[in-house]
């Protein structure tokens, strides 16, 4: 009886039983015989997803009925994880299934850990979106999420002698029990093509490619509600009567399968390499589809639920678009072309329909991350786009000039570079005569002139030549600035990236929209990142807080803040660190063959491998402390030095070859380290492989120390900080996003800061560039020992150079590790002597934990709900 009379039989295990072998039996994916752990996940989960899709059926059903406002959170990544555990744990089912799956033989922990994970997405902004997820389904908030289907999702990390190498991450390869494939909702989607002019006088874009994007729906339980909601992926396929059969039945079967495989290959891998070409329309390719296969879903269900009467002007009142980064800008013209070519509104309307219904989170300053495309292959790939796009820059190019008239034409240019969508590309005559142009050579007249000014002629000329013969620079759509024009609300992701976000990389909009600009501090759900990962804390905090209240608001969790120093909570907060440390004991034996001492500090830095992250500032203190320690007696050593394991995880773009030397490094230092005799438990380092989202959930509960140390001002807002400092581990770190505000929350006595400051920034590379920086003896001394090879053979001459210098790609110090490197061994030395006192540091562990409760993904959510997107929970009866 799979899957009838659930809500019945919710604690009853012989039920679930049943129905687990009812689905080991008739949704067969593996042999009839035997029952091991991979056919009990199966089963499992897909007696999971039947109560899953009566509470999806609900809850869409109650959306249709009442017909009110939906969030859309469209996205290129959502890092989803392992959704079993935490859809049994929604549903309030744990024990009935543990007992259910004994009775079977197996542990329920080693089911849900058959589980691959679903690694759509690279890092904070994709698993953010999937926290989004969650707090949007657990308060009940009427939205659904929007991605792509990605075959391979991101690479699978191995480390051996030579440091990281890519395998592909074939996620899908037993199938997936999750996913439910909607073969009735397929939308169009060309590519290519060209623009012609109806006889109305309307546009048409005819011609070119064309695919279906097909959707696959994965329901996203809420915690203790009824209410699931939906994250809809779209798969590419071919129009179903696009094969060509007498290609085929002429025996020419790669030209019948080309037109198959050039679709598919769309959703075939998470951010595929754009050195090509042929990357890069790809990825294009994938953004459209994204874009385009949503809103037409979207617009869809807006006509059906309007009934006979849609009124355009009112979509913004259902609908709200948020675009996660500017990965899904292409919504905007999109928007455009629907409305205004399909549905025969005017430019006017759809305008202002767009604009009021979507919005732009921003989740980077870093110039190289903000999108740019090329004009030229826009133009090829979306024609009407281009077109679309053009005039919306031609509007705000009027804007620019109303605004700022044209008496100063210095600042007039000045506003129109930085403020332009499209980069490069002429400006109509009218304004541009307004700017002084280089004049024609030619016409440069020495003939009656004195010897002087013929001097000043030539040289003039020599400047305008050299002008005439610099490669002319390529024409680019500058998304950024696109979402900026075409969004009503424009959002940093945490307090001081929003305000540089203002005061810098968008400040002529702020100037001139500052209605526009808001603060959305990121945060993370606490059913994932404590309830679920951490039992052992979950059950201490509902003894102290006087019940479960805290996973749903955790305001409740400030409640621990008035036992800090109780003995019985410490002994016990001390206890549960222990027992998640020595998990992470067996974990590191299996996965790295390092045995680490429980009793060590568990000092943990975990993320992407970048520059700015400064994993490389991480490794160059422990090397420090390293060689310090070579230099003294082994009775020296023990009393200076705290016993620390320090574990990193993260994988580097498969490009970035600057990333992946500092995973060499971190290696080998590890290699060396481990080995020696003299250091023992005193010192480990050890480099976790394939760092992903299960990895997280095992690390963070046994942390004590974590590292969130980038160059101030870099990073947008960070999410694992928030993580660390709910399971009570002490950040040490830099006043760089969402720190700031982490800090403040726990106390500044509960974090350890270091380094300097976001203002500072610019002064000191430009100190540096003009050579009057000069580092730390010490710093110099650490370089020498790596460059000595004392980690190994590998030449870390290009690494170590970064460092150095003035100026320049690759060297010039451009992240400063050398400016921060004396405060944050300084920081460090605080760090072991407060672990050197337990009752301190537990303290300082509870209050972080009792800190936390701002960094909520549902305060987050509530937000967004309230400032931007204008919806109202709705709960079942
Ligand atoms: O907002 C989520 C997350 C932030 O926590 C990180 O600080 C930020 O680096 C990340 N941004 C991106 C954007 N792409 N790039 N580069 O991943 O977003």
């Amino acid at each position: 009886d799979a899957g009838s009379n659930i809500e019945t039989s919710k604690s009853d295990a012989e039920a679930v039983a049943s129905r687990i072998t009812y689905h080991a039996e008739f949704t067969p994916s593996f042999s009839p015989d035997g029952f091991d752990l991979p056919k009990a996940y199966f089963a499992t989960a897909q007696s999971i997803r039947d109560s899953l899709i009566i509470n999806w059926n609900a809850t869409y059903d109650m959306y249709e009925r009442m017909n009110v406002k939906q969030a859309y959170y469209l996205s290129m990544e959502f890092l989803q994880g392992r959704a079993l555990l935490n859809a049994i744990g929604n549903l309030e089912l744990t024990g009935a299934y543990g007992e259910a799956l004994s009775k079977l033989g197996h542990k329920l922990e080693n089911v849900v850990s058959q589980e691959p994970d679903a690694a759509l997405g690279n890092g904070g902004l994709g698993r953010l979106a999937s926290c989004f997820l969650d707090s949007l389904a657990t308060l009940n908030y009427p939205a659904w999420g929007y991605g792509l289907r990605y075959k391979y999702g991101l690479f699978k990390q191995l480390i051996t002698k030579e440091g990281q190498e890519e395998v592909a991450e074939n996620w899908l390869e037993m199938g997936n029990p999750w996913e439910i494939v909607r073969n009735d909702i397929s939308y169009p989607i060309k590519f290519y093509g060209k623009v012609v002019k109806g006889s109305d006088g309307k546009k048409r874009w005819i011609g070119g490619e064309d695919i279906v994007a097909v959707a696959n729906d994965i329901p996203i339980p809420g915690y203790k509600t009824k209410t699931t909601i939906n994250l809809r992926l779209w798969d590419t396929k071919v129009p179903p009567s696009d094969f060509d059969l007498s290609a085929f039945n002429s025996g020419d079967h790669t030209k019948a399968c080309e037109t198959q495989a050039n679709a598919e290959k769309i959703c075939y891998i998470l951010y595929p390499g754009d050195d090509s070409l042929e990357g890069k329309t790809l990825r294009l390719k994938q953004q459209y589809t994204l874009c385009s296969a949503s809103l037409q879903d979207i617009i869809t269900r807006f006509e059906k639920r309007s009934g006979v009467n849609v009124m355009w002007n009112e979509f913004p009142e259902k609908v709200a678009v948020q675009m996660n980064d500017t990965h899904p800008t292409l919504c905007i013209p999109e928007l455009m072309r629907i409305l205004m070519d399909l549905k025969g509104i005017s430019w006017k309307e759809a305008w202002d329909i767009t604009q009021r219904t979507v919005a732009y989170t921003n989740h980077t300053v870093l110039p190289e991350a903000l999108e740019k495309w090329s004009l030229e292959l826009m133009q090829k790939l979306l024609p009407r786009h281009v077109e679309i796009i053009e005039m919306i820059d031609e509007e705000l190019v009027n804007r620019i000039v109303a605004e700022f008239g044209k008496s100063d034409p210095e600042l007039l240019e000045r506003k129109l570079n930085a403020m332009r969508i499209l980069e490069n590309v002429e400006l109509p005559s009218s304004i541009a005569d307004l700017f002084i142009k280089p004049k024609d050579v030619s016409a440069l007249d020495t003939s009656e002139v004195s010897d002087d000014e013929e001097d000043d002629i030539v040289g003039e000329k020599e400047k305008l030549m050299d002008l005439e013969e610099a490669p002319i620079p390529p024409k680019l759509v500058r998304m950024a600035n696109l979402c900026v024009v075409g969004g009503h609300v424009v959002n940093g992701v945490a307090a001081i990236h929003s305000e540089i976000v203002k005061q810098d990389v968008f400040n002529d909009f702020y100037k001139l929209w500052p209605e526009k600009f808001q603060n959305k501090t990121n945060g993370v759900t606490p059913r994932r990142w404590i309830y679920y990962c951490n039992p052992a804390l979950s059950k201490i905090i509902t003894k102290w807080t006087g019940g479960e209240d805290w996973v749903l608001n955790t305001e409740k969790l400030a409640e621990l803040r008035k036992f800090a120093d109780d003995e019985d909570l410490q002994s016990e907060w001390k206890a549960a660190k222990r027992s998640n440390k020595i998990k992470v004991v067996s974990f590191l034996k299996e996965k790295t063959g390092y045995s680490v001492s429980p009793d060590a500090m568990f000092d943990i830095q975990v993320k992407r491998i970048h520059e700015y992250k400064r994993q490389l500032l991480n490794i160059l203190g422990i090397v420090y402390q390293y060689k310090k320690m070579k230099e003294m007696t082994p009775i020296e050593r023990k009393d200076k030095f705290t016993p620390r394991v320090c574990i990193f995880g993260g994988k580097a773009f498969a490009t970035y070859a600057q990333a992946k030397r500092i995973v060499k490094l971190i290696t080998d230092v590890g290699a060396t380290i481990n080995h020696d005799a003299d250091i023992g438990d005193l010192l480990k380092v050890v480099f976790v492989p394939d760092y992903n989202v299960s990895v997280a959930e095992l690390l963070i509960p046994a942390s004590e120390l974590s590292q969130h140390i980038s160059t101030a001002g870099m990073e947008a807002s960070g999410t694992s900080n928030m993580k660390f400092s709910m399971n009570g581990c002490i950040l040490i770190g830099t006043l760089d996003g969402a720190n700031v505000e982490i800090r403040e929350e726990v106390g500044e006595d509960n974090f350890f800061l270091f380094g300097a400051r976001a203002h500072e920034i610019s002064g000191l590379r430009k100190e540096r560039a003009e050579g009057k920086f000069v580092p730390d003896p010490c710093f110099e001394e650490v370089k020498e020992y790596i460059r000595s090879g004392v980690f190994g053979a590998y030449n870390y001459d290009e690494l170590m150079g970064s460092l150095e210098g003035n100026e320049g790609f690759g060297c010039g110090d451009y992240f400063l590790v050398g400016k921060d490197f004396p405060s944050y061994i300084e920081c460090q030395e605080k760090v072991d002597k407060a672990y050197r006192d337990q009752k301190r540091w537990t303290r300082m562990s509870i209050l972080n934990t009792a800190g936390s409760y701002k960094f909520s993904s549902d305060r987050t959510i509530h937000e967004y709900a309230r400032d931007i997107w204008n919806i109202q929970p709705l709960q079942h009866n």
